[in-house]
């Protein structure tokens, strides 16, 4: 394998460990198309000199994007895209008493001029398939990975169109599909 395909090409940064349990399926989802990542725990408020230098050299480190999750006041995916042109993309964590609206309106309300791309309240798997998207732009391998999900989605969504027309909804349900 060369140098720069040993590169992790995506940052996960997540605001704590507390946030983890919901990011772990971003993990499973670039695993599963064989994207390098690294995660780390950087906190905008907690750690923020950390935030700002892990974003300054995240694209000569050799990143291309950076999924970013956080809870609550979740400013983090903003701090980091402050520091980085890097594609940000933002994954707002339900905690607290809000339930991840609070950090879904943190992420997706950027000034203008400072853009930080949204997937919605816990949806680590839609984070990562951007991801891969993003990369894909310039790889024709993650594309062909990309389409081939895609059909395997698409087949299974018609299997159970099939089974439940057969079946009626009583029998699909309790057969558990
Ligand atoms: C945010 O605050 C984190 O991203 C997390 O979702 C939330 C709560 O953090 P902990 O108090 O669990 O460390 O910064």
């Amino acid at each position: 394998m060369s140098k720069a395909a040993s590169v992790s090409k995506v940052a996960i940064i997540i605001g704590s460990d507390s946030d983890l349990p919901i990011v772990s399926e971003a993990c499973k989802t670039l695993d599963e198309f064989g994207v390098k990542y690294d995660v780390r725990i950087i906190s905008a408020h907690r750690t923020p000199e950390t935030a700002a230098s892990f974003a300054r050299t995240a694209r000569h480190d050799g990143f291309r994007v950076i999924i970013s999750a956080a809870g609550l006041a979740a400013h983090l995916p903003g701090v980091l895209a402050a520091y980085t042109t890097l594609p940000v993309i933002g994954l707002p964590i339900a905690s607290g008493p809000l339930a991840g609206q609070d950090a879904l309106l943190s992420i997706v309300q950027m000034p203008p001029g400072i853009p930080v791309a949204s997937v919605g309240i816990n949806a680590a798997r839609n984070a990562a398939l951007l991801a891969v998207e993003i990369l894909a732009s310039s790889d024709e391998s993650l594309t062909d990975a990309l389409e081939s999900y895609r059909e395997k989605m698409k087949a299974s969504v018609l299997a159970k169109d099939v089974a439940i027309q057969g079946k009626g909804i009583k029998k699909y349900l309790d057969d558990g599909k």
